[in-house]
């Protein structure tokens, strides 16, 4: 009995996985094993022998299926540590970096300039790039024989062979999404009109696609003077200065009368431009009253409404905020120059973010 305890107990202690504690635990326990064999035989013993073999036998399994449990839970317990040791992770490591685009200045600066009109209660609105020659010029008071037609540099659309109607345009300013925001919303009326533009030009400071932006306010009493006004929020907020003078020059456009070319007066200092102060003068807007004809077109009685209208350059205001020295780089698409003047994802430009002096 003390041999077979031995036995067992040492093969227990050896099993080194749990195949091997198995194949221990059936040799002594199993159908045939050791010890089961050992208790079939207490029937033929004599009832004297069988009271101090039974007992013992018993003993015997209980103390080998408790070795073998214990044995058991230890692999268990090692296979874990095994597992603990090996699969770790750092929970406080720094997650890898993800690569980011950039936002385009331009957009930058679009957003700037509908949140500054946004706060003076302008909405926002868009329109198709392709537009009908009636939009892009004639509601605007430029006819076909009007020498802005010609100066403006269109590219036309082409038609099928046997059409005849004037051929499409790519809008050359986006003053046709006013006309269309007038027919759709009468006055009075609130807007700008941001969006990119098309004109057969390209050098130093143009490019054949830009981007402008046109203002347009109609009421019953509306003057120059809140044009003035108007403009001069605009530039404060989006220069971030206290103060600007603004210089309206007398000039021309069909769609507007009077017109004034708007300047603000600046200085330059080692290619710095500071708004507000200094002997400079930079020309950044065009302005007027809306033609009565233009109200026409947009199906708004002239004798009832007038307005303001106004339009300036995306690109150029980008450049001018941002120290951008070529034009031509914003349609690149170079990777290192967009992450150079890109704006980051989470540089909201509104007026709480810092848009506001
Ligand atoms: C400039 C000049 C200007 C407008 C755009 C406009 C639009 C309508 C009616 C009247 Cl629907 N005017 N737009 C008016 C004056 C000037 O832009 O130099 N842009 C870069």
């Amino acid at each position: 009995m003390e041999n077979l305890r031995n036995k067992y107990i040492e093969a227990i202690a050896a099993a080194n996985d749990e195949a091997a504690l198995e194949t221990v635990r059936l040799a002594a326990l199993g159908k045939k094993g050791e010890v089961s064999l050992k208790m079939r035989e207490l029937g033929q013993m004599s009832p004297e022998e069988r009271q101090v073999a039974g007992p013992a036998l018993n003993e015997l399994k209980n103390e080998i299926l408790s070795a073998v449990s214990a044995k058991k839970e230890a692999l268990e317990d090692s296979i874990l540590n095994e597992r603990l040791k090996s699969e770790w992770l750092d929970v406080t490591l720094p997650s890898r970096e993800r690569p980011s685009g950039t936002i385009h200045p331009i957009s930058q600066v679009t957003e700037e300039v509908i949140s500054i009109f946004a706060g003076m209660d302008f909405s926002v609105a868009e329109g198709p790039r392709i537009e009908t020659d009636w939009y892009n010029f004639d509601a605007l008071n430029i006819p076909s024989y009007h020498p802005a037609r010609a100066e403006m540099d269109t590219f036309y659309m082409s038609r099928s062979e046997n059409d005849d109607r004037a051929p499409n345009v790519l809008r050359t300013h986006t003053s046709p999404v006013q006309i269309r925001t007038m027919e759709n919303s009468g006055a009075p009326v609130r807007v700008i009109c941001p969006g990119g533009v098309y004109r057969a030009d390209y050098d130093q400071t143009h490019t054949p696609m830009f981007h402008q932006v046109e203002g347009l306010a109609i009421d019953k009493s509306l003057s120059m003077a809140n044009l003035k006004w108007v403009l001069e929020e605009f530039v404060k907020a989006y220069f971030e200065v206290s103060d600007v003078e603004l210089r309206f020059r007398a000039s021309h456009f069909p769609f507007t009368e009077p017109s004034a070319e708007v300047d603000i007066r600046c200085s330059w200092d080692k290619g710095q431009l500071k708004v507000g102060e200094g002997d400079d003068w930079l020309e950044i807007l065009g302005s007027g009253m809306v033609h009565p004809k233009v109200l026409q077109a947009g199906n708004i009685d002239p004798n009832l409404w007038q307005g303001f209208a106004f339009g300036m350059g995306i690109d150029r205001i980008a450049m001018l905020k941002y120290g951008v020295p070529d034009l031509r780089a914003f349609f690149d698409s170079d990777l290192r120059w967009l992450r150079h003047y890109g704006f980051s994802a989470l540089d909201q430009p509104n007026l709480h973010a810092g848009l506001s002096k």
